[in-house]
Protein backbone atom coordinates (compact mmCIF):
# COMPACT_ATOMS: atom_id res chain seq x y z
CA UNK A 1 0.00 0.00 0.00
CA UNK A 2 1.23 3.92 -0.34
CA UNK A 3 2.09 6.35 2.11
CA UNK A 4 -1.50 7.58 1.26
CA UNK A 5 -3.60 5.18 1.76
CA UNK A 6 -1.98 3.96 4.85
CA UNK A 7 -2.74 7.01 6.67
CA UNK A 8 -5.80 6.89 5.70
CA UNK A 9 -6.03 3.63 7.77
CA UNK A 10 -4.48 4.85 10.60
CA UNK A 11 -7.36 7.87 10.38
CA UNK A 12 -9.91 5.85 9.64
CA UNK A 13 -9.28 3.27 12.53
CA UNK A 14 -6.79 4.27 15.03
CA UNK A 15 -7.54 6.56 18.09
CA UNK A 16 -6.21 10.24 17.08
CA UNK A 17 -4.09 10.68 19.71
CA UNK A 18 -1.67 11.64 18.09
CA UNK A 19 -0.56 14.35 15.12
CA UNK A 20 2.28 12.77 13.44
CA UNK A 21 4.16 14.42 10.79
CA UNK A 22 2.78 12.90 7.17
CA UNK A 23 5.24 10.20 6.77
CA UNK A 24 4.88 6.51 6.36
CA UNK A 25 7.82 4.57 7.30
CA UNK A 26 8.07 1.31 6.75
CA UNK A 27 11.90 0.45 6.88
CA UNK A 28 15.10 1.37 9.26
CA UNK A 29 18.27 0.88 9.32
CA UNK A 30 21.39 2.82 11.18
CA UNK A 31 21.04 6.24 10.84
CA UNK A 32 18.32 5.85 8.17
CA UNK A 33 14.61 4.80 7.97
CA UNK A 34 12.96 4.25 4.29
CA UNK A 35 8.57 5.39 3.60
CA UNK A 36 6.48 3.38 1.46
CA UNK A 37 7.63 5.28 -1.30
CA UNK A 38 11.27 4.03 -0.80
CA UNK A 39 12.57 7.65 0.18
CA UNK A 40 15.29 7.88 2.50
CA UNK A 41 15.52 9.67 5.77
CA UNK A 42 17.89 10.66 8.40
CA UNK A 43 16.29 9.49 11.40
CA UNK A 44 16.72 12.81 13.59
CA UNK A 45 14.26 11.79 16.30
CA UNK A 46 15.28 8.41 17.28
CA UNK A 47 11.82 7.31 18.51
CA UNK A 48 12.31 10.19 21.18
CA UNK A 49 15.75 8.12 22.07
CA UNK A 50 14.64 4.85 22.26
CA UNK A 51 16.96 3.62 18.56
CA UNK A 52 20.63 5.36 20.55
CA UNK A 53 22.01 2.28 18.44
CA UNK A 54 20.34 2.41 15.19
CA UNK A 55 17.49 0.99 13.76
CA UNK A 56 17.69 -3.07 14.14
CA UNK A 57 21.25 -3.13 15.04
CA UNK A 58 22.50 -6.68 14.09
CA UNK A 59 23.58 -7.69 17.17
CA UNK A 60 20.19 -6.51 19.44
CA UNK A 61 18.46 -8.28 16.61
CA UNK A 62 20.24 -11.54 16.27
CA UNK A 63 19.66 -11.63 20.30
CA UNK A 64 16.27 -11.01 19.82
CA UNK A 65 15.60 -13.73 17.23
CA UNK A 66 17.81 -16.35 19.12
CA UNK A 67 15.58 -16.12 21.74
CA UNK A 68 12.11 -15.57 20.23
CA UNK A 69 12.43 -19.35 18.98
CA UNK A 70 13.70 -20.98 22.77
CA UNK A 71 11.44 -18.54 25.22
CA UNK A 72 9.48 -15.73 25.01
CA UNK A 73 7.78 -15.27 28.52
CA UNK A 74 7.14 -17.86 31.62
CA UNK A 75 5.98 -14.52 34.00
CA UNK A 76 7.64 -14.29 37.47
CA UNK A 77 5.69 -16.62 38.45
CA UNK A 78 8.93 -19.21 38.00
CA UNK A 79 12.61 -18.69 37.58
CA UNK A 80 13.80 -18.21 33.84
CA UNK A 81 17.27 -18.75 32.71
CA UNK A 82 18.21 -15.25 31.10
CA UNK A 83 16.77 -12.91 33.89
CA UNK A 84 19.66 -13.45 36.80
CA UNK A 85 22.45 -12.75 34.56
CA UNK A 86 20.85 -9.97 32.70
CA UNK A 87 20.12 -8.58 36.81
CA UNK A 88 24.00 -9.08 37.37
CA UNK A 89 25.18 -7.24 34.28
CA UNK A 90 23.10 -4.30 34.34
CA UNK A 91 23.73 -4.13 38.00
CA UNK A 92 27.04 -4.20 38.15
CA UNK A 93 27.14 -1.77 35.30
CA UNK A 94 25.28 1.05 36.80
CA UNK A 95 26.88 -0.11 40.15
CA UNK A 96 23.57 -0.84 42.08
CA UNK A 97 22.42 -3.69 44.24
CA UNK A 98 19.36 -4.41 42.33
CA UNK A 99 16.89 -3.95 39.67
CA UNK A 100 13.18 -4.33 39.14
CA UNK A 101 12.57 -4.78 35.54
CA UNK A 102 9.34 -3.66 34.12
CA UNK A 103 8.53 -2.26 30.05
CA UNK A 104 7.43 0.78 29.87
CA UNK A 105 9.27 4.15 30.71
CA UNK A 106 6.14 4.97 32.53
CA UNK A 107 5.98 1.67 34.87
CA UNK A 108 9.65 2.51 35.76
CA UNK A 109 8.59 5.79 36.82
CA UNK A 110 5.00 4.25 39.07
CA UNK A 111 7.94 1.76 40.45
CA UNK A 112 9.92 4.33 41.24
CA UNK A 113 7.36 6.35 43.05
CA UNK A 114 5.90 3.29 44.97
CA UNK A 115 9.46 2.06 46.21
CA UNK A 116 9.73 6.14 47.21
CA UNK A 117 7.01 5.78 49.38
CA UNK A 118 7.79 2.48 50.58
CA UNK A 119 10.69 3.50 52.01
CA UNK A 120 9.34 6.72 53.15
CA UNK A 121 6.90 4.93 55.38
CA UNK A 122 9.02 1.60 56.69
CA UNK A 123 12.56 3.71 56.83
CA UNK A 124 11.85 7.44 57.46
CA UNK A 125 8.86 6.85 59.65
CA UNK A 126 6.21 9.29 57.18
CA UNK A 127 2.85 9.05 59.09
CA UNK A 128 1.00 6.73 56.77
CA UNK A 129 -1.23 7.92 53.45
CA UNK A 130 1.19 11.18 54.02
CA UNK A 131 4.16 10.86 52.05
CA UNK A 132 5.11 13.26 49.53
CA UNK A 133 6.93 13.42 46.01
CA UNK A 134 8.11 16.85 44.49
CA UNK A 135 8.72 17.07 40.68
CA UNK A 136 10.18 19.97 38.25
CA UNK A 137 7.95 21.86 36.92
CA UNK A 138 8.10 21.01 33.37
CA UNK A 139 8.73 17.38 34.00
CA UNK A 140 7.38 14.30 31.88
CA UNK A 141 7.57 10.90 32.49
CA UNK A 142 4.13 9.31 30.24
CA UNK A 143 1.13 9.14 30.05
CA UNK A 144 -0.89 7.02 33.39
CA UNK A 145 -2.97 9.14 35.89
CA UNK A 146 0.06 9.22 38.45
CA UNK A 147 2.22 10.80 35.69
CA UNK A 148 0.00 13.32 34.61
CA UNK A 149 -0.89 14.33 38.37
CA UNK A 150 2.67 15.46 38.65
CA UNK A 151 2.51 17.66 35.36
CA UNK A 152 1.79 21.35 35.03
CA UNK A 153 1.23 21.15 31.01
CA UNK A 154 -2.78 21.19 30.70
CA UNK A 155 -2.62 18.84 27.77
CA UNK A 156 -1.32 16.34 29.53
CA UNK A 157 -3.73 16.38 32.62
CA UNK A 158 -6.94 18.49 31.61
CA UNK A 159 -10.14 16.48 31.35
CA UNK A 160 -8.55 13.38 33.82
CA UNK A 161 -9.05 14.32 37.02
CA UNK A 162 -9.24 13.60 39.71
CA UNK A 163 -5.04 13.96 40.29
CA UNK A 164 -2.77 11.46 42.56
CA UNK A 165 -2.52 13.26 45.86
CA UNK A 166 0.75 13.63 47.98
CA UNK A 167 2.64 14.78 44.48
CA UNK A 168 4.00 18.46 44.72
CA UNK A 169 5.24 20.73 41.65
CA UNK A 170 8.74 23.19 42.29
CA UNK A 171 10.56 25.01 39.90
CA UNK A 172 13.41 23.29 37.80
CA UNK A 173 16.39 24.18 38.25
CA UNK A 174 16.26 25.67 41.51
CA UNK A 175 17.86 24.36 44.50
CA UNK A 176 16.46 27.04 47.06
CA UNK A 177 12.99 25.92 46.41
CA UNK A 178 13.75 22.43 46.25
CA UNK A 179 15.76 22.75 49.79
CA UNK A 180 12.39 24.95 51.22
CA UNK A 181 10.25 21.85 50.52
CA UNK A 182 12.59 19.22 51.28
CA UNK A 183 12.38 20.81 55.35
CA UNK A 184 8.79 18.89 55.41
CA UNK A 185 9.66 15.55 57.04
CA UNK A 186 7.06 13.69 54.61
CA UNK A 187 8.58 14.72 51.79
CA UNK A 188 9.89 10.76 50.76
CA UNK A 189 11.28 11.47 47.16
CA UNK A 190 12.20 14.42 44.77
CA UNK A 191 12.06 12.67 40.98
CA UNK A 192 13.74 14.97 38.42
CA UNK A 193 15.22 14.57 34.29
CA UNK A 194 18.72 15.91 34.40
CA UNK A 195 17.47 16.88 30.76
CA UNK A 196 14.01 17.95 30.63
CA UNK A 197 13.52 16.45 27.26
CA UNK A 198 9.86 17.14 26.29
CA UNK A 199 9.85 20.42 27.77
CA UNK A 200 12.37 21.15 25.07
CA UNK A 201 15.83 19.63 26.27
CA UNK A 202 16.58 22.28 29.07
CA UNK A 203 19.33 22.02 30.35
CA UNK A 204 20.37 22.75 33.99
CA UNK A 205 23.10 25.05 35.31
CA UNK A 206 26.16 23.17 36.20
CA UNK A 207 26.12 21.85 39.50
CA UNK A 208 22.30 21.57 39.59
CA UNK A 209 22.50 17.66 40.23
CA UNK A 210 24.84 17.71 43.08
CA UNK A 211 23.30 20.43 44.68
CA UNK A 212 19.64 18.58 43.89
CA UNK A 213 21.89 15.20 45.84
CA UNK A 214 23.60 17.12 48.70
CA UNK A 215 19.81 18.39 49.37
CA UNK A 216 18.48 15.18 49.44
CA UNK A 217 21.66 13.21 52.00
CA UNK A 218 21.15 16.78 53.90
CA UNK A 219 16.87 16.17 54.24
CA UNK A 220 16.79 12.12 54.11
CA UNK A 221 15.26 12.54 50.94
CA UNK A 222 15.32 9.78 47.73
CA UNK A 223 16.72 11.53 44.63
CA UNK A 224 14.77 9.80 41.98
CA UNK A 225 16.76 10.46 38.43
CA UNK A 226 14.20 10.09 35.19
CA UNK A 227 16.79 8.87 32.58
CA UNK A 228 14.33 7.21 30.51
CA UNK A 229 15.37 9.77 27.57
CA UNK A 230 18.72 11.04 28.93
CA UNK A 231 20.30 7.96 29.69
CA UNK A 232 22.17 4.77 27.76
CA UNK A 233 24.28 7.44 26.55
CA UNK A 234 22.47 9.95 24.81
CA UNK A 235 23.86 13.50 26.74
CA UNK A 236 27.67 11.70 26.16
CA UNK A 237 28.05 9.89 29.42
CA UNK A 238 26.20 6.75 30.34
CA UNK A 239 24.17 8.81 32.21
CA UNK A 240 23.26 12.45 32.23
CA UNK A 241 24.24 12.67 35.69
CA UNK A 242 27.26 10.94 35.14
CA UNK A 243 28.47 14.82 34.39
CA UNK A 244 28.69 15.26 38.24
CA UNK A 245 28.38 13.70 41.42
CA UNK A 246 25.43 13.05 41.80
CA UNK A 247 24.51 9.18 42.23
CA UNK A 248 20.79 8.58 42.68
CA UNK A 249 18.95 6.83 45.33
CA UNK A 250 16.63 5.54 42.48
CA UNK A 251 17.41 5.47 39.04
CA UNK A 252 14.77 4.91 36.03
CA UNK A 253 16.11 3.74 32.72
CA UNK A 254 13.96 2.80 29.55
CA UNK A 255 13.59 3.80 26.14
CA UNK A 256 17.59 2.86 24.23
CA UNK A 257 17.44 -0.17 27.00
CA UNK A 258 15.98 -2.13 24.42
CA UNK A 259 17.84 -0.32 21.34
CA UNK A 260 14.38 -0.02 20.53
CA UNK A 261 13.15 -3.61 19.55
CA UNK A 262 10.56 -4.12 22.54
CA UNK A 263 9.27 -2.06 25.71
CA UNK A 264 12.08 -2.77 28.53
CA UNK A 265 12.34 -0.42 31.23
CA UNK A 266 14.41 -0.84 34.58
CA UNK A 267 14.34 0.34 38.30
CA UNK A 268 18.11 0.19 39.79
CA UNK A 269 18.54 0.73 43.59
CA UNK A 270 20.23 -0.30 46.48
CA UNK A 271 19.12 -2.72 48.84
CA UNK A 272 18.02 0.09 51.94
CA UNK A 273 15.52 1.02 48.99
CA UNK A 274 14.85 -1.96 47.06
CA UNK A 275 13.89 -4.38 49.41
CA UNK A 276 11.32 -2.47 50.97
CA UNK A 277 9.27 -4.11 48.55
CA UNK A 278 8.22 -7.22 49.20
CA UNK A 279 7.14 -10.79 47.43
CA UNK A 280 3.48 -9.81 45.62
CA UNK A 281 3.60 -5.93 46.13
CA UNK A 282 4.61 -5.16 42.79
CA UNK A 283 5.26 -6.09 39.10
CA UNK A 284 3.70 -7.10 35.76
CA UNK A 285 3.43 -10.06 34.03
CA UNK A 286 5.77 -9.10 30.85
CA UNK A 287 8.82 -7.71 33.50
CA UNK A 288 11.69 -9.38 33.19
CA UNK A 289 10.68 -11.80 30.79
CA UNK A 290 13.88 -13.62 29.02
CA UNK A 291 13.53 -11.99 25.53
CA UNK A 292 13.66 -8.82 26.56
CA UNK A 293 16.56 -9.70 29.42
CA UNK A 294 18.88 -11.00 26.48
CA UNK A 295 17.76 -7.67 23.88
CA UNK A 296 18.30 -5.25 26.84
CA UNK A 297 21.98 -7.24 27.64
CA UNK A 298 22.70 -6.64 23.95
CA UNK A 299 21.77 -3.24 23.84
CA UNK A 300 23.66 -2.42 26.86
CA UNK A 301 26.82 -4.29 25.19
CA UNK A 302 26.70 -2.08 22.21
CA UNK A 303 26.60 0.93 23.76
CA UNK A 304 29.93 0.13 25.65
CA UNK A 305 31.11 -1.80 22.75
CA UNK A 306 31.05 1.20 19.92
CA UNK A 307 31.89 3.81 22.36
CA UNK A 308 28.44 5.26 21.55
CA UNK A 309 28.41 7.43 24.59
CA UNK A 310 31.64 9.28 23.42
CA UNK A 311 30.59 9.45 20.10
CA UNK A 312 27.42 11.33 21.55
CA UNK A 313 29.58 13.90 23.16
CA UNK A 314 32.36 14.55 20.30
CA UNK A 315 30.13 14.46 17.69
CA UNK A 316 27.47 16.79 19.88
CA UNK A 317 29.82 19.35 20.50
CA UNK A 318 30.38 19.23 16.85
CA UNK A 319 26.92 19.64 16.15
CA UNK A 320 26.01 22.59 18.61
CA UNK A 321 30.01 24.33 17.35
CA UNK A 322 28.21 23.90 13.97
CA UNK A 323 24.52 25.34 14.39
CA UNK A 324 25.57 27.91 16.74
CA UNK A 325 27.93 29.38 13.41
CA UNK A 326 25.57 29.51 11.27
CA UNK A 327 22.21 30.18 12.65
CA UNK A 328 22.22 31.20 15.90
CA UNK A 329 21.82 35.19 15.51
CA UNK A 330 19.19 34.14 12.15
CA UNK A 331 15.99 35.60 11.98
CA UNK A 332 14.44 32.28 12.62
CA UNK A 333 16.22 30.36 15.32
CA UNK A 334 16.51 31.90 18.89
CA UNK A 335 19.13 29.31 20.23
CA UNK A 336 20.30 25.99 20.36
CA UNK A 337 20.93 23.80 23.35
CA UNK A 338 21.58 20.53 24.30
CA UNK A 339 24.11 18.53 25.66
CA UNK A 340 25.70 15.50 23.54
CA UNK A 341 23.16 13.87 21.16
CA UNK A 342 20.14 15.11 22.91
CA UNK A 343 19.69 18.88 21.19
CA UNK A 344 17.06 21.66 19.94
CA UNK A 345 17.15 24.66 18.56
CA UNK A 346 14.40 27.59 19.98
CA UNK A 347 12.63 29.44 17.17
CA UNK A 348 12.02 33.01 17.29
CA UNK A 349 8.24 32.71 17.39
CA UNK A 350 5.48 31.70 19.35
CA UNK A 351 4.52 28.34 21.14
CA UNK A 352 1.58 28.03 18.85
CA UNK A 353 3.07 29.36 15.63
CA UNK A 354 3.29 26.82 12.73
CA UNK A 355 6.73 27.87 12.11
CA UNK A 356 8.86 24.78 13.64
CA UNK A 357 5.92 22.60 11.95
CA UNK A 358 6.23 24.06 8.79
CA UNK A 359 10.03 23.75 9.42
CA UNK A 360 10.07 19.76 10.03
CA UNK A 361 7.48 19.61 6.61
CA UNK A 362 10.38 21.07 5.12
CA UNK A 363 13.16 19.30 6.43
CA UNK A 364 11.35 16.03 5.85
CA UNK A 365 11.51 17.33 1.79
CA UNK A 366 15.20 17.58 2.47
CA UNK A 367 15.73 14.21 3.52
CA UNK A 368 15.95 14.54 7.64
CA UNK A 369 13.22 13.67 10.16
CA UNK A 370 12.72 15.54 13.41
CA UNK A 371 9.71 16.50 15.36
CA UNK A 372 8.61 19.82 17.33
CA UNK A 373 8.08 19.95 21.29
CA UNK A 374 6.16 22.64 22.85
CA UNK A 375 5.31 24.23 19.35
CA UNK A 376 8.60 26.14 18.84
CA UNK A 377 11.33 24.32 19.64
CA UNK A 378 12.94 21.38 17.62
CA UNK A 379 14.60 18.50 19.06
CA UNK A 380 17.41 16.74 17.62
CA UNK A 381 18.34 13.25 18.31
CA UNK A 382 19.85 10.96 15.83
CA UNK A 383 21.03 7.68 16.32
CA UNK A 384 24.67 7.76 18.83
CA UNK A 385 25.98 5.48 15.36
CA UNK A 386 25.95 8.46 13.51
CA UNK A 387 29.25 9.41 11.94
CA UNK A 388 30.76 12.89 11.33
CA UNK A 389 30.44 12.84 8.12
CA UNK A 390 26.71 11.46 7.68
CA UNK A 391 26.46 14.27 10.96
CA UNK A 392 27.45 16.88 8.37
CA UNK A 393 25.25 15.68 5.92
CA UNK A 394 22.42 16.35 8.27
CA UNK A 395 23.99 20.13 9.27
CA UNK A 396 23.72 20.96 5.82
CA UNK A 397 19.78 20.18 5.39
CA UNK A 398 18.87 22.13 8.93
CA UNK A 399 21.41 24.93 7.74
CA UNK A 400 19.66 25.07 4.23
CA UNK A 401 16.25 24.32 4.82
CA UNK A 402 16.40 27.22 7.71
CA UNK A 403 18.20 29.80 5.51
CA UNK A 404 16.16 28.53 2.78
CA UNK A 405 12.64 29.12 5.04
CA UNK A 406 10.10 31.98 4.35
CA UNK A 407 7.87 32.81 7.17
CA UNK A 408 4.27 32.65 5.40
C1 LIG B 1 4.62 9.60 23.70
C2 LIG B 1 7.09 12.95 24.89
C3 LIG B 1 9.50 12.46 24.89
C4 LIG B 1 10.14 10.32 28.92
C5 LIG B 1 10.74 10.44 30.19
C6 LIG B 1 9.42 8.67 31.04
C7 LIG B 1 8.79 8.51 29.81
C8 LIG B 1 9.14 9.35 28.72
C9 LIG B 1 11.82 11.47 30.42
C10 LIG B 1 7.71 7.44 29.66
C11 LIG B 1 8.48 9.15 27.41
C12 LIG B 1 7.98 9.62 25.20
C13 LIG B 1 6.51 9.32 25.29
C14 LIG B 1 6.10 9.38 23.87
C15 LIG B 1 6.88 10.52 23.24
C16 LIG B 1 8.08 10.68 24.13
C17 LIG B 1 8.25 12.04 24.67
F1 LIG B 1 7.08 13.73 23.82
F2 LIG B 1 5.96 12.30 25.04
F3 LIG B 1 7.35 13.64 25.99
F4 LIG B 1 10.49 11.69 24.70
F5 LIG B 1 9.76 13.64 25.29
N1 LIG B 1 10.37 9.62 31.21
N2 LIG B 1 8.62 9.94 26.45
O1 LIG B 1 10.51 11.14 27.89
O2 LIG B 1 8.19 6.40 28.87
O3 LIG B 1 6.10 5.07 29.07
O4 LIG B 1 6.59 6.29 26.94
O5 LIG B 1 7.99 4.31 27.60
O6 LIG B 1 3.88 9.59 24.69
O7 LIG B 1 4.24 9.80 22.54
P1 LIG B 1 7.15 5.48 28.09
Amino acid sequence: MDSKSLMELENNYGAHNYHPLPVVLEKGIGVHVWDCEGKKYFDFLSAYSAVNQGHCHPKIIEALINQSSKLTLTSRAFFNDQLGPYEEFICNLFKYDKVLPMNTGVEGGETANKLARKWGYLKKNIPENKARILFAKGNFWGRTLAAISSSDDPLSYEGFGPFMPGYDLIPYNDLSALEDELKDPNVAAFMVEPIQGEAGVVVPDDGYLEGVRNLCNKYNVLFIADEVQTGIGRTGKLLATDYENAKPDILILGKALSGGVLPVSAVLANNEVMMCIKPGEHGSTFGGNPLACVVAKAALEVIIEEKLSENAMELGIHFRNQLNKYIKNSSIVKLVRGKGLLNAIVINDTETSKTAWNLCLEMKNNGLLAKPTHGNIIRFAPPLTINKNQLDDCIEIIINTIKNYRFN
